[in-house]
Order: structure tokens, then sequence, then C-alpha cells
């Protein structure tokens, strides 16, 4: 307890708050970096702030990255204004410490930086109905729309190839080769799994390759948390999470909002009778993205939707899987086995997906017929 007080005393001297602390609490939204949010008395009205520590064991490069977010948020609130929008509420904020940098490393050599906390807005770990993922889908289209003109190669790549399945299939073979928990004997099948699919790896990696597939400036984390909703009309307002935001693919960000978004269970139930792919809320959200990012997408971008949900979903699987026989140095877990069920969960949903895929070209099919979409 006294730990944590002496880090928020070197925080309030560190950044500059309004008002008088009232009170500290944690949000659990994301796998990787601590979020708090402090709540000041500003004379009489709350003001609260987002405060985040980065995980510098995930991002290696902390002052890139926030090169990239500082970048990249200056531009979308200049969007935002430009749309006639609330900057205040619509966008992060980066508030810088009081040097002048936009983080504070402190006495343990912790990262942390702050943002404005967006008010009246709440974020959803789940699609609680159809309305709710077609509004998250939106809001990423719309994300994606404010950054086609943000100079992708002044971007650093804050996780080097993040979405090459390629590369993360090779990661994932050597995290089976190393075996460095001991675990891999007991997972042979979901290794079998995995291997089984490796060609899918290549898909994307070659068709960038040939020119095929257009590089933009994406989000790359596209989880329905890291949207945030109003709280009267439900519109997703703001895209949050910004910290892997780099030059990558459209079908990354809209495979891995299906992934989490169209199961019809939590990523990591233990009850995999639960886990399959909504094929209402996959329309849903197909229907919400087409709408603010249909236009410019091309033919090509348009055909492969679909499997960009397959190929995410078994990234991240496999990823999971990888981490828990890496002995879970990368992803936040709450019990031994809390990788292998994400794992399982992710994999349900690959061959779920395989066995939908028919049904899913046809919803975008008319999805772009109802939008008067012609590629
Ligand atoms: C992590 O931090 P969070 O929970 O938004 C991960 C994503 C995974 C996701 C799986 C930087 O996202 O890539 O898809 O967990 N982020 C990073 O839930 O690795
Ligand atoms: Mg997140």
């Amino acid at each position: 307890m006294s730990e944590k007080i002496t880090t928020a005393n070197e925080l309030l001297n560190a950044f500059t708050f309004e008002g008088e602390l009232k009170n500290i609490r944690q949000l659990h939204d994301g796998h990787i970096n601590d979020t708090y949010v402090f709540v000041f008395n500003d004379n009489g009205k709350e003001h609260s702030y987002l405060v985040q520590v980065l995980n510098t064991y995930v991002f290696k490069m902390p002052d890139e990255l926030m090169n990239n977010v500082v970048g990249v948020t200056g531009h979308l609130r200049k969007a935002v204004i430009a749309n006639g929008g609330d900057p205040e509420r619509e966008c992060l904020t980066v508030y810088p410490a009081k040097d002048g940098k936009p983080y504070y490393i402190d006495s343990e050599g912790k990262f942390w930086r702050c943002y404005n906390f967006i008010c009246n807005a709440h974020s959803c770990q789940s699609v609680e109905n159809a309305e709710v993922f077609y509004n998250a889908a939106k809001a990423f289209g719309k994300f994606q729309q404010m950054l086609a003109d943000y100079p992708g190669e002044t971007l650093v790549e804050t996780i080097p190839n993040f979405h090459n399945t390629e590369s993360r299939f090779a990661d994932f073979k050597k995290a089976v080769a190393d075996n460095l928990s001991g675990r891999a004997g007991e997972v042979q099948k979901e290794i079998d799994f995995v291997c089984e699919r490796e060609a899918d790896c290549s898909v994307f990696v070659n068709l960038l390759k040939d020119g095929k597939l257009p590089l933009r400036v994406t989000h790359n984390d596209t989880k329905l948390n890291n949207v945030m909703f109003d709280d009267k009309t439900n519109e997703g307002i703001c895209v949050v999470d910004l910290d892997t935001v780099m030059p990558g693919l459209s079908l990354y960000d809209f495979g891995d909002s299906i992934r989490y978004g169209a199961n019809t269970a939590s990523e990591d139930e233990k009850d995999l009778s639960k886990v399959s792919l909504s094929l209402e809320l996959f329309k849903a959200y197909t229907l919400g993205y087409l709408t603010t990012a249909g236009e410019s997408l091309t033919a090509e971008e348009i055909a492969y939707l679909p499997f960009s949900a397959k190929l995410m979903t078994l990234e991240c699987g496999m990823r999971f899987l990888g981490d828990y026989i890496n002995g879970d140095v990368y992803f936040k877990t709450t019990y031994p086995e809390h990788n292998l069920d994400r794992c399982h969960t992710q994999f349900v949903l690959v061959a779920d997906i395989e066995r939908k895929m028919g049904e899913m070209k046809q919803i975008v099919a008319d999805c772009c017929k109802e939008l008067g979409i012609e590629k």
C-alpha cells in the first residue's frame, strides 16, 4: 500500500493534473498494460485522467512508440475537429510530463503516460446485441478513414512483424522446439491443429508482397474493448489503445474484430460448446465496417474479409499456445491454464469459421449489394 502511495505521489509531481486527487481506480481491460483512472476534484468539478504503465517487455521501443502515439493522436484530433466533432471525447490526447516528454519513467524504471479520460462513455467486454457490434465496426472503419492520409512511413513498427502470420508461425515453431515450460508434450493435439494450417499463415504475406493488398495505417488490435461507446447514444465515439497503430492491412483490423466480438463465448470460456461464430454478428460488423470504410477498400480486400476472420483467429490462438509453451511470459494470466483455455476457444472458432466460410462470403456479397458497393 505504501509503495502505491509513493508511486502516486511521484506521478502527481511528474505530470500536471488539475485539482486535488480524490481517488485512483484500476481498469482491467487489456492483457498487456496496467491502466488506472485518477479522479481529481477541480473546484467542485470531477476531472479524470487515464494513467497507464506501458509494458516494456512487450513494447521494447517505448520512446519511438510514444512518438507514434503523439503523431497519430495529433492527426486524429485535427480530423475530429474538421468533422465538427468534440476532440475531448472523440480522440485521445497525450498529456506530457512536466519535463515536456510524452511519458515519465518512475524511480522503479516504470514507463508512465497520461491521457484524457473519455467521460460519459463506457467500454464493452462482450457484444450484448448486434447494434453494439455494428457501432464498433463503424468506429473502426471511421478510424481507418481518418488515418488514410497519415504518412505511414513515419511510423515505427512498435512490434516488428506484429501480424505477419508467417513470422508468427516461425515464432510458434521455435516456442515448441525450445519448450521452455516443458508443457509442449501435453499439447500435441493443439500443435498439430496449427501445423495443419501452416499454408494459411502465408496468404496475406504473399498478397502483400505481390502488391495485391495495399499497405495502410491500421490499428492492429481491434478488440471490442478498444472502442469507447457513448453512454447515451451507444455510438462508438473513440478508438483507444493506439500502441500498435502502424502500417498494416485493413484485413488485420477487420479479422481481429470478428475474432473477438463475433465469438458467441468469451475469449477464455472453458465450456467449448458455447464457442461459435455468430453469423448475425458477422453480418452486423460487416455492414457497419463497409458503411464507413467500404468505399476505400479494394475488391481484393473485400474478397478476403471472411478469410481474415479465420486467419486472425488462428494467429491469436497460436500466440496464446506459444505463450503457454513459453511459460506465460507475454499475456497477463490469472491461472496456470489461462493461455491454454484461450487457445482452445480460438481453435474451436477457427474450425467453425472454416465450416461457415461459404455463408460468410454470401453475407459480404449481400452487404455490398445493400450498400451499393460495386468493385
Ligand atoms: C492483446 O492489450 P489487449 O488486450 O488490447 C494483444 C493483442 C491480442 C489480444 C488478445 C500488444 O491486446 O494482439 O489480439 O491481447 N496486444 C498486444 O486478446 O500483443
Ligand atoms: Mg486493449
